[in-house]
């Protein structure tokens, strides 16, 4: 090693050989920091699973650089001098390497990014941030992109990354098939058995193991249990994940991408967001991989074209939009949500069975699919107006893909039009009928979802018109959802009455959360 070397501070999500702030480094001349810091595990509290598998693929990814033959200076969370911070950490790796220069990939998450660009001022030695090209769009690109735009439409976006890549595009420029989305036959309810094949489990070897008695020990009161850990935590377990969805699911992937069935946590999704938001899988080969299938026959165009969307349309325009719109997304609440978050969020008590399996699936697993979080449990948040704050503390705690980055756009704009319309057209706001059609959960619900008020009635039946009521000055001239309001008219004042009362009692049933379950209380 040579005296003086760069350091190259690594990110719990940045677990990737080719990022940039490695790529063109040399093994003699660099020391890799990669630091578990109390600050990260506990801004919020994380979901004890999530904790696992940072920390376990960061110290299998640290591994497998060592025997690659690069320096790693890997600092436990129980080492004794542990700073418990990223600026803490560097300060101490500086003192113990003297580099000539920090080289850090730009962090995925605002909050760090502030943090690191403080770095320059706070450190002797100059501090390059390189950005983070595992993203498709730039943030200069999605700029632009966005510039005189009256509106942020995701599809036009989609149809842009279409052409940047050429993914699903023929030669003279078209998309495949002729149209750019097959959104239309991708949204069949379940039907009868679902014949899902399991994602596949990863043992946890030793130091899963070592990190799971880690995380009991210290992190006991975070939400979630540890009972089974099943998540890729290394590049190769994620290929494997990523081989049997391509072989055993994108098939079905399309069509029944927006339904949901009772104990079955993820049907025909891919289950891969966890390893390609920590970098353990690369997006665009995924996309890849994807049209080859099709191309292969194996997969038809609306399962493949939803899949890339999902990817190179949504997550890379979810990415931009947060960009774009911290750090004021992060306060947004036009719609003045101030209901407290229901404690049934965090112990799955409840009655409503629609909201107690997605909660279950996220207690256990650590996940729950797209539109379990948007149409149930967001719904509800919506409806119920629980103040955004709360519902995205939620959101970031429990999921095991969970970033700011990805989380807050898809709480705040698109579940809770907290933004007022800029990523969203309107409210996803939707009462029982849509839960009924695109589950099997309402059968054996407590409740009746075709019971409109009243005693036993769906809460989410009485809980949409008086979301509607009381947003109409907002809503009404928005020509997507404004007809609505006709409806509303048509009912007579006792059917209307009838309605605000029950919601009401709902509304009044709601316990708030006992204990912080998302933050320390201190
Ligand atoms: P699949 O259904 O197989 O989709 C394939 C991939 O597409 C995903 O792995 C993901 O990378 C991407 N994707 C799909 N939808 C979105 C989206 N709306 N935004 C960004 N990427 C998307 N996703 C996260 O990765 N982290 C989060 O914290 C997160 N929070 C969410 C909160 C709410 C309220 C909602 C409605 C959605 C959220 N999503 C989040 C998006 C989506 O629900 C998850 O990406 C998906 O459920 C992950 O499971 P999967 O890998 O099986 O996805
Ligand atoms: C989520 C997480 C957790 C729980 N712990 C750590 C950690 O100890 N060290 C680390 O480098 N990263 C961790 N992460 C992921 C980071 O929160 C994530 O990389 C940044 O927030 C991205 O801006
Ligand atoms: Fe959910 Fe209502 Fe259906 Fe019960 S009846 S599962 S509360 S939508």
């Amino acid at each position: 090693m040579t005296d003086q070397p760069i350091l190259v501070p690594i990110l719990g999500d940045q677990l990737t050989r080719t990022l940039a702030s490695l790529r063109g480094r040399t093994k003699d001349d660099t020391v890799i920091l990669m630091m578990e810091v109390w600050d990260e595990a506990t801004y919020v509290k994380h979901h004890k699973q999530k904790i696992v598998l940072l920390f376990s693929a960061m110290r299998h990814f640290a591994d497998e650089l060592r025997e690659a033959g690069w320096t790693v200076d890997y600092v436990k969370l129980t080492d004794e001098e542990n700073s418990g911070s990223f600026t803490g950490e560097v300060a101490r790796a500086i003192e113990r390497h003297d580099p000539r220069e920090v080289h850090i990939t730009e962090a995925s998450e605002w909050r760090v990014q502030q943090a690191i660009e403080e770095w320059p001022g706070k450190f002797a030695c100059t501090v390059e941030i390189m950005p983070d090209d595992r993203f498709l769009c730039s943030h200069a690109e999605f700029q632009e992109w966005a510039d005189g735009r009256k509106h942020l439409t995701m599809e036009h976006f989609y149809r842009e990354m279409r052409r940047k890549t050429g993914l699903l595009m023929t030669d003279d420029g078209k998309p495949k098939g002729g149209d750019w989305n097959y959104d239309k036959d991708n949204r069949e309810p379940p039907k009868g058995e679902m014949d899902a094949p399991p994602a596949p489990n990863f043992e946890p070897d030793d130091i899963t193991r070592e990190v799971i008695e880690l995380v009991e020990e210290k992190f006991a009161d975070h939400f979630g249990n540890l009972d089974s850990f099943e998540w890729p935590v290394t590049s190769d377990e994620a290929a494997r994940a990523a081989d049997a969805f391509f072989a055993e699911r994108i098939e079905k992937f399309g069509p029944y991408q927006d339904a949901m069935v009772h104990g079955s946590d993820d049907l025909f999704h891919s289950m891969l967001s966890t390893s390609i938001n920590c970098g353990l899988l690369d997006p665009l080969e995924l996309c890849e991989r994807a049209e080859q299938a099709y191309e292969d026959g194996k997969a038809p165009l609306n399962s493949v074209e939803g899949f890339i969307r999902q990817i190179i349309g949504w997550r890379e325009y979810i990415r931009g939009f947060y960009w774009l719109h911290m750090p004021d997304l992060e306060t947004a609440n036009e719609l003045e949500a101030t209901r407290p978050l229901p404690e049934f969020f965090w112990t799955g008590a409840t009655d409503m069975r629609c909201l107690s399996d997605c909660i279950r699936s996220t207690h256990n697993n650590a996940h729950a699919h797209h539109i379990q979080r948007l149409m149930v449990v967001g719904n509800f948040c919506l409806l119920a107006g629980i103040d955004p704050r709360e519902v995205q503390d939620w959101y970031l705690a429990v999921y095991a893909d969970a970033y700011q980055w990805v989380e807050l756009p898809n709480v705040s704009s698109m579940i809770l039009y907290a933004d007022g319309g800029k990523l969203a057209t309107k409210p996803y706001a939707a009462s029982g009928n849509y839960i009924n059609k695109m589950s099997d959960y309402c059968k054996e619900c407590s409740y009746s979802v075709s019971k409109k008020t009243g005693e036993g009635a769906c809460p989410f039946n009485p809980l949409y018109w008086h979301f509607m009521d009381r947003h109409r000055d907002r809503l009404e001239s928005n020509h997507r959802i404004g007809r609505i309001f006709a409806t509303w008219d048509r009912m007579g004042d006792e059917k209307k009455r009838d309605y605000l009362e029950s919601a009401e009692k709902v509304l009044d049933s709601l316990e708030p959360a006992s204990k912080g379950w998302a933050r320390n209380e201190n």
